[in-house]
């Protein structure tokens, strides 16, 4: 703990017989914070169908069409980077079955293929070329599986399932996050699989004790109940986790509260935004000029980063293995659109009065560079404002706002004010900020920004008011 930090815990304790709300709303662990700070994560999906024009394969594609002659793990790990992925999770496993590892228990993998003369490995290749470059690296290993003959019969299918998992997460290294889906179907016997959760859990716990475990269910990150790329406008990180017992649990108004996630929620479980870059999830060519433009990237990272998500945002290789031009030119143009905007922060440095505040000079905390140092209100106050008084009038069309969520996630509603001229002019509005909030607004010439939290729901602090002007056009 930070000094900084150690005082102001010291000073939490001291009121807490008067505020008995502050120790009990959830703060995530050390490995949801990483997750979340990552912001970008590459959603790699490759397979068999990749080869046969698929979204779904049936388990019945012969291995001998996978070969990816081009495949360059050095060079996908490269671009990843640079595009400003922290993080890259690759379908394993997806629902046919295939697994893009030689696993020991079935032949339905690469080793049966003659890519490589089938002594490849896509998944140690990738988790090697990640880790050279600092890249975070995870897997999806489909539950349903719909070549291996076992499936169905629970049981049976379940020590094949775990055993799959153990050699993901014992042969390759550090694995930072395990994607599970929900899918479940019947197997070859006419029966339903049933998952045994708990043991696949206690499996990941067991074996890479820091990956999150994502799935619409949780437990540590969960999907934000859409593939559009949409976060909740309101977006807490926090959830009632009865609402969404299982992974696949289905039923009217879930899509929604995943979206949104609840106030009160018992558990810190924050949303993670999964899109594809094109309109599949798997590569086809006849998707080739339907990549989203960068601009349509930038929107998306509004709309996940910027609502309290993160973004994992699907590339998929072609039939060569590589990401293909198009996607790469998204990407770079993508990351240099949030240079243009993000790179200067207008309001960096500024002299901050901030309407109340446990410490004097407090306020300064949320322009300084640190963006985990905070401004605190006293106990109890709801409802306070920084005012942020900038070294000259700036012309600024974006905000970036932040709660340090290390402590929780306490904002319920949020407006900003910009002085201009020399009278208060509405800027935005809105209601849960958490780990980023990030607002445009129609361009005006500011000589401050006041944010006002309107509302809070536990101790209210701020880590981040950040100013930004993303130019016009042309
Ligand atoms: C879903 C799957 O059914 C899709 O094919 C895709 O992998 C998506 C990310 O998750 O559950």
């Amino acid at each position: 703990m930070r000094r900084r930090d150690f005082v102001q815990a010291v000073g939490a304790w001291s009121v807490l017989g008067r505020l008995p709300a502050r120790a009990e709303r959830p703060v995530p662990t050390a490995a949801q914070l990483r997750w979340q700070r990552e912001e970008l994560a590459a959603f790699v999906h490759f397979g068999v169908n990749t080869f046969t024009d698929r979204e779904w394969g049936d388990g019945r594609e012969d291995p001998a069409i996978f070969r990816p002659d081009g495949f360059d793990a050095d060079a996908m790990a490269g671009h990843a980077l640079r595009a400003g992925f922290r993080s890259l999770v690759i379908t394993a496993k997806h629902h046919d079955g295939f697994c893009l590892w030689p696993s020991q228990v079935t032949t339905h993998s690469v080793a049966s293929s003659p890519w490589r003369g089938g002594h490849g490995d896509i998944v140690g290749e990738l988790a090697r070329a990640c880790r050279a470059r600092g890249l975070g690296f995870g897997v999806y290993l489909s539950p349903w599986d719909r070549h291996e003959p076992s499936y169905g019969n629970s049981p049976a299918y379940m020590d094949f399932y775990i055993a799959q998992m153990e050699e993901l997460l014992t042969r390759y290294g550090r694995i930072v996050e395990v994607w599970f889906d929900g899918a479940n179907g019947e197997g070859p016997n006419g029966k339903r699989q049933v998952y045994d959760w708990a043991r696949m859990h206690a499996t990941v716990r067991r074996l890479a004790p820091d990956a999150v475990m994502f799935s619409d269910a949780g437990p540590d990150v969960r999907w934000i109940g859409n593939e559009r790329g949409v976060a909740g406008e309101t977006c807490w990180s926090t959830i009632d986790p009865g609402a969404v017992p299982y992974a696949g649990y289905d039923a009217p108004g879930v899509g929604e509260v995943l979206q949104r996630g609840h106030r009160d929620g018992s558990v810190w479980r924050p949303g993670e935004t999964d899109v594809s870059i094109r309109p599949g999830w798997f590569y086809h060519a006849a998707e080739d000029a339907k990549v989203r433009t960068p601009e349509n990237l930038l929107e998306l990272y509004f709309t996940s980063v910027g609502r309290n998500s993160k973004l994992l945002l699907n590339v998929p290789p072609g039939r060569d293995g590589r990401w293909q031009s198009a996607d790469l030119a998204a990407l770079d143009g993508f990351a240099s659109r949030r240079r243009a905007v993000f790179a200067t922060d207008l309001a960096r440095g500024s002299r901050v009065e901030a309407s109340a505040a446990t410490r004097p000079h407090a306020g300064a905390r949320v322009t300084d560079a640190d963006e985990e140092s905070y401004w605190e209100a006293p106990a109890g106050v709801t409802k306070a404002s920084v005012d942020v008084r900038l070294w000259r009038a700036v012309a600024a069309n974006v905000i970036r706002l932040a709660e340090p969520v290390a402590h929780g996630q306490s904002v319920e509603r949020f407006t900003v004010e910009g002085m201009v001229g020399d009278r208060w002019v509405p800027l935005t509005s809105g209601t849960t900020i958490g780990y980023a909030r990030l607002a445009r607004f129609e361009r005006a010439r500011v000589a401050r920004v006041r944010v006002t939290v309107e509302s809070s729901v536990g101790v209210l602090r701020l880590a981040q008011v950040a100013l930004h002007d993303d130019p016009p056009p042309g």
